[in-house]
């Protein structure tokens, strides 16, 4: 029987709430282990109600029968207003032209998609942005009847959590997501429909300052942000009644306020919460507010208003502690044995006015005590007094009491605890892990050992600094540095369903581009970075970003949305070029020892972001720019040569990163290409399989060996475990990654991350096909390297799962292999000779869904389509 489509998206997301584009993307899957199973055509109906789904005529959109492959398709129906909720179904036929079955409905509702749509106002406890404690807002409202439907519309900066009849409106921290407020601030809409009962009902939030009022002093300067404004709220509730009446609950002057428990809370010091200031109640009904004051109006934030799309910040793991103990009397040290980003929950039982104290950490003196001296470095520089990652807790004695941080999150493995009654016990102490809720969507472990422990490690890293912006560190700045971003972004796509928080943070570049095509180096940025000059190893992670969307998604949108914008960036560089050469910005950062000349790096990426506008530009259907851009691509790639080219494969003084540079990007001749691949084997050598390079270089390296095919030497690299290496981190006792080789700085940067899309390609034998983009195609070709004896890879593509496990023993493998419906891989088998491949029971070559293409390489290579397969050889 032909395949049902499951796994439904609008947007890239389930049932989302809060949809604002008129045409949103349209994706599903096909439940089939079918062999060869594949899509001949779909069609797609969107109604506005199950019925009408359901019925003879869809009245939102009919596609009608559509002869392609597609997965994901663009709504093409009727116009669609604010709060429209549709509903769908999608069916495919297969390869023999037979139609399958409806898939069961999925819908999606359409956020408020014009300013007037806002009916309420902005309000605040108070319109100055001195430090002060977290604002209580609420009001009660009556539910007159059944209700079928409630949403509410919170947009409530720095931070806010809504609260309806005592109990949270959603399970999130930290909303809304991070942004230039002052250009674009993020709405969140929550179905309330089962939190709200006829008769009185009561919503209550509290607000944060988070990044919307920094009032600590820092380098990077937020506490004098353009934007930076007292915390406010503006909310909608809307109410659909069962009998049609239909009601909206707005915040305005109506809404009363006071001060609540948190008195304090900044995103880089931490914050105080005196629960004797709790006061019970206050966002239930019939709580007496008269006491509190009328809420302020005050003007909105300034930009747009629009709805937050990417997943939110959520706990998604919580840590108990390793061990305990207590180096000086008084100081507790609890160290959780894995770094992560965070904070630790308390259960403590202490008298009235007891002041316990939590700072956060990443290193130990020797003595055993917390030290943050290479995190706060750049805080203190600032003021020698200023509290950074310290949470503290008034106890209001009443018992076991509980308590968390809700307003700030900090990277830690250690905490120091100070003012505790005696001795916090393990059950009195949880660590709570968050970061943006991206859904896992791969996997990767082999034979080695130390490489499953860099994968767990570059796991950690990757989602401590995926705080709704792809973050450096998770307790020294917390920025948003494009080139960390961009060195992770691969791997990202490769191990969760993280797109929609990159396209996310997209958007936060467009808002931060100036006219004049610049781009700061952190992103959002109060101003701070433009100047300093951060250059295009950098600020290329717009392009880069937006087109490994494409090829991982196989989705342009992001492309054709940020176009513009990509071009009026390498239009900038075009004028800070001399000759085609650009010599600005940041290079190979971090290096083990060796420097590279920043003209070298910084001309590869004018080279590669003007090449992704050319492509961009043909896919889009603008020849005549991808005639322009090519032809500048290529101006650019002769320049690099003339200048850097050396004898011998050299590359300008002849680095790892200049030679891997010269490679990776293809600035060279096809001719210089042995010479050059060579040269950088023979300096790899030199430093016996040693990276001497910084995160520019160490991706290129690896990639540059792959594409070669040389993954031999990169795994030589990958497993080293002296200085400097992964490895050798991992063995001074690392759980995530380092800022540097050496270790100094932070202990959680994942900007030497990248390995981990080395694993997936190269030993798990994952490799996308670009010219397929969205995984149509992949190239599976599992290594042939000396110790290593399996390996397991996976991916959840947006056709669905691609698993590769392939198992050697002495001159023989075999390889499990799984491709999802729509799809097909190239099995490059480690074998020149077909006959010698068997599928199952039989010869790979008769197998159904196998064909046999060729030998590349001294490999039999065999086209596999959908299904599940068991090939084993030798
Ligand atoms: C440091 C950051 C970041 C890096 C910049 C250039 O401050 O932590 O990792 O991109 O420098």
């Amino acid at each position: 029987m032909t395949a049902i489509p499951i796994d439904l998206r609008c947007d890239h997301a389930v049932d989302p709430l809060g949809i604002e584009h008129p045409q949103p993307r349209l994706s599903w899957t096909l439940a089939s282990s079918e062999r060869g199973e594949r899509q001949s055509a779909w069609q797609v109906q969107v109604a506005s109600s199950v019925m009408l789904l359901g019925g003879e005529r869809a009245d939102l959109w009919d596609s009608g029968r559509v002869e392609a492959g597609d997965q994901l398709v663009v709504y093409a129906g009727t116009a669609l207003h604010s709060r429209q909720q549709a509903l769908w179904r999608v069916r495919a036929w297969d390869g023999q032209d037979q139609p399958g079955p409806w898939s069961p409905p999925a819908r999606w509702e359409m956020g408020l998609l014009a300013a007037a749509d806002w009916l309420g106002r902005w309000i605040a406890r108070r319109a100055d942005t001195a430090p002060a404690p977290a604002p209580l807002l609420r009001r009660g409202f009556t539910v007159d009847g059944a209700l079928v439907r409630a949403r509410a519309f919170v947009c409530g900066i720095g931070y806010h959590e809504l609260r309806i009849n005592g109990l949270p409106a959603a399970d999130r921290l930290l909303d809304p997501g991070y942004t230039r407020y002052d250009r674009r601030a993020l709405y969140v809409v929550h179905d309330v429909t089962a939190l709200l009962r006829p008769g009185e009902n009561a919503l209550g939030v509290m607000l944060g300052t988070g990044w919307y009022n920094v009032h600590t002093k820092a380098v990077w300067g937020f506490h004098e942000a353009p934007w930076r404004g007292a915390p406010r709220l503006l909310v909608q509730v809307h109410l659909a009644y069962a009998d049609g009446r239909a009601e909206v609950i707005i915040s305005d002057e109506q809404w009363r306020t006071t001060d609540g428990p948190v008195r304090y809370d900044s995103i880089y010091g931490g914050e105080t919460y005196d629960a004797r200031c709790e006061i019970p109640g206050w966002d239930e009904p019939g709580f007496d507010d008269s006491a509190w004051t009328p809420a302020l109006t005050l003007p909105p934030p300034g930009g747009l208003l629009s709805a937050q799309h990417a997943p939110p910040i959520r706990a998604t793991r919580h840590l108990e502690p390793r061990s305990i103990t207590q180096p000086q009397p008084g100081v507790h040290i609890v160290d959780f044995g894995q770094a992560f980003a965070g904070h630790a929950r308390i259960t403590v039982d202490a008298p009235a006015g007891a002041e316990i104290t939590i700072r956060y950490g990443e290193q130990l003196t020797p003595a055993g005590l917390l030290d943050t001296a290479a995190i706060d470095e750049h805080m203190t520089k600032t003021d020698p007094q200023l509290r950074f990652q310290t949470d503290r807790y008034i106890s209001a004695g009443r018992g076991r009491e509980s308590w968390e941080a809700r307003f700030t999150y900090h990277g830690l493995r250690w905490v120091e605890i100070r003012g505790w009654p005696g001795a916090p016990a393990p059950s009195d102490i949880t660590g709570i892990e968050h970061h943006t809720d991206v859904e896992p969507a791969g996997s990767f472990s082999c034979s080695n050992p130390l490489l499953d422990a860099i994968r767990t490690a570059t796991d950690w890293a990757y989602l401590s600094n995926l705080q709704s912006i792809p973050t450096d560190c998770p307790q020294r700045e917390k920025n948003g540095w494009t080139g960390d971003a961009h060195l992770a972004c691969d791997q990202g796509l490769f191990t969760y369903r993280s797109g929609l928080a990159y396209e996310k943070w997209l958007d936060d570049l467009w808002d931060e581009q100036r006219e004049s095509g610049e781009l700061p180096g952190i992103v959002p940025t109060g101003g701070w970075g433009y100047a300093w000059g951060n250059g295009p190893a950098w600020d290329s992670a717009y392009h880069l970003i937006a087109w490994q969307l494409y090829e991982h998604l196989g989705d342009t949108r992001p492309l054709a949305r940020h176009y513009d914008r990509l071009k009026r960036y390498v239009d900038y560089l075009g004028t800070r070029a001399v000759a085609d050469i650009v010599s600005i910005g940041l290079g190979d950062w971090c290096t083990a020892k060796t420097e590279t000349p920043v003209a070298v790096t910084s001309t590869a990426y004018y080279y590669i972001d003007t090449l992704i506008v050319a492509r961009a530009a043909r896919l889009l259907g603008k020849e005549e720019d991808a005639r322009i851009y090519a032809t500048h691509a290529e101006r650019i790639r002769q320049a690099f040569i003339a200048r850097f080219r050396k004898p011998d494969g050299i590359w300008a003084e002849g680095s790892q990163c200049a030679i891997a540079c010269a490679l990776h990007f293809g600035l060279l001749e096809p001719a210089d290409r042995a010479p050059t691949l060579s040269a950088l084997v023979a300096a790899l050598e030199r430093t016996d399989h040693h990276l001497d390079c910084g995160i520019l270089g160490t991706s290129y390296v690896l990639r540059a060996l792959h594409e070669c095919g040389r993954d031999d030497v990169a795994y030589r690299i990958a497993t080293q475990d002296t200085f400097p290496s992964w490895g050798h981190m991992i063995r001074q006792g690392a759980t995530t990654l380092w800022e540097a080789w050496n270790g100094s700085g932070s202990r959680n940067h994942i900007m030497f991350g990248d390995i981990l899309a080395w694993m997936l390609r190269a030993l798990g034998g994952i490799e996308p096909d670009s010219a397929h983009p969205g995984f149509a195609r992949v190239i599976v070709k599992p290594p042939l390297i000396d110790g290593l004896t399996h390996a397991t890879a996976r991916h959840d593509s947006i056709r669905g799962a691609f698993v590769v496990a392939w198992h050697r023993t002495g001159a023989s493998m075999r390889i499990a292999l799984t491709v999802p419906p729509n799809a097909e891989a190239l099995l490059h088998a480690p074998h020149a000779d077909p006959e010698q491949v068997r599928e199952g029971a039989g010869l790979a070559r008769s197998a159904a869904g196998v064909s046999f293409t060729g030998v590349v390489d001294g490999r039999a290579v065999f086209t596999v389509g959908a299904g599940t397969y068991a090939f084993a050889c030798g």
